[in-house]
């Protein structure tokens, strides 16, 4: 893209002062800026001033999930389908690593992170581990998409690369990029990172089947007959990674997904409820919660909207094929972003200086006919790292770790 070309486009969306510098540029930081912009997508800032509209929620019910003891009941068939579906080869594994993983305090990607106390354990280290479980069990080497961004691709694999994949066979994990989104001031002006760089973030955990089809793994899912994507996030060390007896129950709902969900430890727990909405599953955002959803009971005073997602998600390729031609809703998160201001000086906010926008992934449900919500028992499935210490730390995830006999 040529100087003027990127004046348009930028002129299109109010946003010319992103090439204010530009003179002050070196022909390699110019080019460099250009491709950026060119590469931008500027159309989601339109989702600051629509706001309101863009996140008003439909009608919302209460739903329950498939509980621990109605799988107990079926379990053998629902292992039986699932196993077969995977030797089949039908079954994939999409790991979310495209986060920042700040709140760790490093700046690093989150998979690096080291939880072992008389040896190394790092966190992507023990999510191969929960898959070769199911490897092994299968006898079938399960393909795993791994998807980064930006900000911690090219050390993610080569991290991966550095660790032998962690006994993992190479030629089963792919890696693909997730899309980045500007930042924006609280007025909807896009913040540059220097005097040649846009402020970007990653546009959240919801472009992530987008990002696989534009990075051509459409291909691989179609050539290998790929039906259903078991999609995780990075920090639950102790989730079970295509887990058969839940593949074989989503399969057998005749659902296009399925969600592995807990029951909440209290109201204020931090993780999406899963409910109906005008009719369709879908969840509710925990930072997104109004105080009525998140405190209403029924008449016994028993919480009325207590299963909580924990990021673990089976997704049907066929609905999700579908649902690539849907808008899913873009969120907006305020927070605090380096920049430099009109002058070119630089910028670190104590307090909140602009937007993020982002996707989120359960949004997808929308679009797909329907969703199993399948309980899993917190103890033994759920140990997200979200800090250091305290609730959903490394501490209380190496405790649940101790509990489940696993070696640190
Ligand atoms: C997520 C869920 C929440 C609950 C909770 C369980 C969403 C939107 N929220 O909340 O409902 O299930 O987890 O612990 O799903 N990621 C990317 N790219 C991005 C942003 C995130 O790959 O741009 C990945 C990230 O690497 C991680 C996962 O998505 O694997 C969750 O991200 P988070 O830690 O920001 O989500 P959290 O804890 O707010």
């Amino acid at each position: 893209m040529v100087y003027e070309e990127a004046l348009k486009k930028l002129s299109s969306y109010g946003q010319k002062h992103l090439l204010a510098f530009y003179d002050s540029l070196s022909d390699e930081q110019r080019a460099s800026l250009l491709d950026q912009i060119e590469e931008t997508d500027f159309s989601v800032i339109s989702a600051l001033a629509n706001e309101k509209a863009n996140t008003a929620r439909g009608e919302l019910s209460p739903l329950s999930a498939m509980t621990v003891a109605q799988i107990e009941e079926r379990k053998e068939e629902f292992t039986r389908v699932g196993l077969q579906a995977i030797r089949d080869g039908k079954v994939c594994a999409v790991l979310l690593a495209g986060g920042m993983g700040t709140r760790l305090g490093s700046a690093d990607p989150k998979g690096m992170y080291d939880i072992g106390l008389t040896k190394h354990v790092y966190i992507f280290q023990r999510l191969i581990e929960n898959l070769m479980d199911v490897v092994k069990e299968s006898g079938t080497w399960i393909r795993l998409f791994v998807m980064t961004s930006d900000v911690n691709d090219a050390k993610t694999r080569a991290f991966f690369a550095e660790h032998d994949y962690f006994g993992y066979k190479a030629d089963k994990i792919v890696f693909f990029k997730q899309d980045m989104a500007p930042t924006v001031s609280f007025d909807g002006k896009v913040l540059l990172e220097n005097k040649g760089r846009i402020s970007t973030s990653p546009n959240g955990n919801g472009g992530w089947f987008s990002s696989m089809v534009r990075a051509g793994i459409g291909d691989i899912l179609k050539d290998e007959g790929i039906e259903w994507l078991n999609v995780f996030a990075v920090d639950n060390v102790l989730q079970r990674i295509c887990d058969p007896t839940f593949v074989g129950a989503t399969i057998l709902s005749g659902y296009e997904a399925g969600s592995k969900v807990i029951r909440k430890a209290n109201p204020d727990e931090k993780v999406g409820v899963i409910c109906k909405e005008d009719g369709r599953t879908a969840v509710v955002e925990y930072s997104e919660m109004t105080d009525e959803l998140r405190n209403s009971v029924d008449e016994n005073g028993d919480y009325l909207y207590y299963f909580g997602v924990i990021l673990n998600y089976l997704f049907s390729v066929k609905g999700l094929m579908r649902a690539l031609d849907e808008e899913l809703t873009i969120h907006i998160a305020r927070k605090k972003i380096s920049c430099i201001d009109e002058n070119g000086s630089e910028v670190k906010p104590e307090e909140p200086n602009g937007c993020k926008f982002e996707l989120f992934i359960f949004d997808l449900l929308k679009a797909l006919e329907g969703c199993l919500p399948y309980e899993v028992v917190r103890e033994y499935e759920f140990a997200p790292i979200k800090n250091k210490t305290g609730v959903d730390s490394v501490e209380s995830a190496r405790k649940l770790c101790a509990q489940n006999g696993i070696e640190l």
